[in-house]
Formats: structure tokens, C-alpha cells, sequence
């Protein structure tokens, strides 16, 4: 496949919206030789410092050596943060029966377990993350999705973020609304304290702090997909990236 410039493959951190600080700047060049040496450290000063945060937003974080940690991502200034006990997801749009969940109404229907590898388009894997949550087919079911419901359109209460699935994508059994991670409630910057999993794609369709899911008659494509990332999405067949299926 043919090398694309690298700003169409990383959208996340050459767009407008997250620049990069002279303060990330600072702080990923202070990094710099060590940085190399002490991979794991590394994360750690990603995951826990304001700069390696900030980093790791901005999606800068991308180029330094980092093995197998998450980066944190947010299309907005911060990590929106709602109780499970305020929590609420709506399925609506073209169904029989809107639906109302809460945390706990999640949380007591069947529940799926998986443990897959978690893959962002830019490069970086998490292997073996272990999921827990509710499989979306099932709650279509439950919601009656009517005939002319072809496509499924997610938001998320950060405000901003959408993703798109097809209905058939969306019936898979390794495509959850997940509510625990590493076997607890999904953090805040990992998007909890539900967001959805779409284990067989790319980390960009699940789409974190996840308030609602909307019946719709054709894919609308997402957030990413409207600055360049494919509607489709599918490890190994997306943006030239990977050709390894996981
Ligand atoms: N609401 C929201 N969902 C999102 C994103 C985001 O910025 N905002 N980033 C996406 C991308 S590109 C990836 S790789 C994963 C990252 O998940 P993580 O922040 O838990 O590592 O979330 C996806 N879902
Ligand atoms: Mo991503």
C-alpha cells in the first residue's frame, strides 16, 4: 500500500483543535534519551503527569516510546465526568420501545466477557485488556429495531464526539456497551463510566462516555471519519496502517 504524508494517518494530533503546547514540547524533550532507556516509566509519566497528559492528548505522545500503554484521548479540553449513579444511556431513533438504562440496569443483564487487544489507527496496541459488558445486539433486541433502521449513530456526553456502525457491524457478539474494564467500572479517562467496545475495529469507533445510541436509516459517519479516518474501519483493511488482523 502507499505511504500516505503522516498527518493523514494522525489526524488526532496534527488537527487544529489539540495543539501542542511549547509546555508539551518542554516536557517531551526533557523526556528525550531517558525517555528511550526507561520505557515503562515512560508510561507512567504519560499516564500520571499534567504534561504527559497533556501529551498524551494531543496525541503527541504517539512518538515516544511508550510499549504497551493506553494513551488517553479526548476531542475536547478535559475528561468529562459523570457518576454511575447519574449515568444514563438511551437507545432511540428508530425503534418499538425507547430505552432508558441506567448503570445498574446494565450492569443486571447478561453480561459478556472479553479479552481482546485494544488498537488505535495511529500504531499504538494494548494487548489482552479484559472487557465487561452488555452486547449491543442485545439491547437492540430489546429495543425493537424497526425495518427501515439500517445504521446506528453513537454520541457521547462529552458533547462533541459521534461514531457510526452499520446494524450488522453493530449485531457482532464482540461489540459491547462495556462498563467495566480490567474488571472494574471504566474510568473516567477511559471514557466511563460506560462507553462502547467494538473489539474487531480500530479504537476510534468505541466511542467513550457513551450517553447515546440512535437508530438511524444510513451510516453517518463519525468524528474521525469527517477529518479523514474510514467509515470502515476493520483492523487490517483500514488507512493502510496494519495489515495484521488481531
Ligand atoms: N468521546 C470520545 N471517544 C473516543 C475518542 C475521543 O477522543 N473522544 N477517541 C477514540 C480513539 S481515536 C481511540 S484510539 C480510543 C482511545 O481510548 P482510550 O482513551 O481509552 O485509550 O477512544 C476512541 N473514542
Ligand atoms: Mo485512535
Amino acid at each position: 500500500m502507499a505511504d500516505k504524508p503522516l498527518k493523514d494517518l494522525a489526524p488526532e494530533w496534527a488537527q487544529p483543535s489539540t495543539p501542542v503546547t511549547r509546555r508539551v514540547f518542554l516536557g517531551l524533550s526533557a523526556l528525550g534519551v531517558a525517555g528511550i532507556a526507561v520505557g515503562g516509566a515512560v508510561a507512567d509519566w504519560v499516564n500520571r503527569s499534567p504534561i504527559g497528559r497533556a501529551a498524551s492528548s494531543a496525541g503527541v505522545a504517539d512518538l515516544i516510546p511508550l510499549g504497551e500503554a493506553f494513551r488517553y484521548y479526548t476531542v475536547t479540553d478535559g475528561f468529562p465526568s459523570r457518576s454511575t449513579a447519574k449515568y444514563q444511556l438511551r437507545v432511540h431513533g428508530l425503534v418499538d420501545h425507547e430505552l432508558k438504562l441506567s448503570y445498574a440496569d446494565l450492569a443486571s443483564r447478561t453480561p459478556t466477557h472479553l479479552t481482546k487487544d485494544f488498537q488505535c489507527v495511529t500504531g499504538w496496541r494494548v494487548t489482552g485488556v479484559h472487557w465487561t459488558g452488555v452486547k449491543l445486539s442485545d439491547l437492540l433486541d430489546e429495543a425493537g429495531v424497526q425495518s427501515k433502521g439500517k445504521a446506528l449513530r453513537f454520541t457521547s456526553f462529552d458533547g462533541v464526539y459521534t461514531e457510526s456502525l452499520t446494524l450488522d457491524q453493530a449485531r457482532r457478539p464482540d461489540v459491547i456497551v462495556a462498563y467495566q474494564m480490567e474488571g472494574k467500572t471504566v474510568s473516567t479517562e477511559h471514557g466511563g463510566p460506560v462507553r462502547l467496545y467494538v473489539a474487531p475495529m480500530y479504537g476510534y469507533k468505541s466511542c467513550k462516555w457513551l450517553d447515546g445510541i440512535e437508530v438511524v436509516d444510513a451510516v453517518e459517519p463519525g468524528y474521525w471519519e469527517n477529518e479523514g479516518y474510514d467509515v470502515d474501519a476493520w483492523i487490517g483493511h483500514s488507512n493502510g496502517r496494519d495489515d495484521k488482523p488481531v
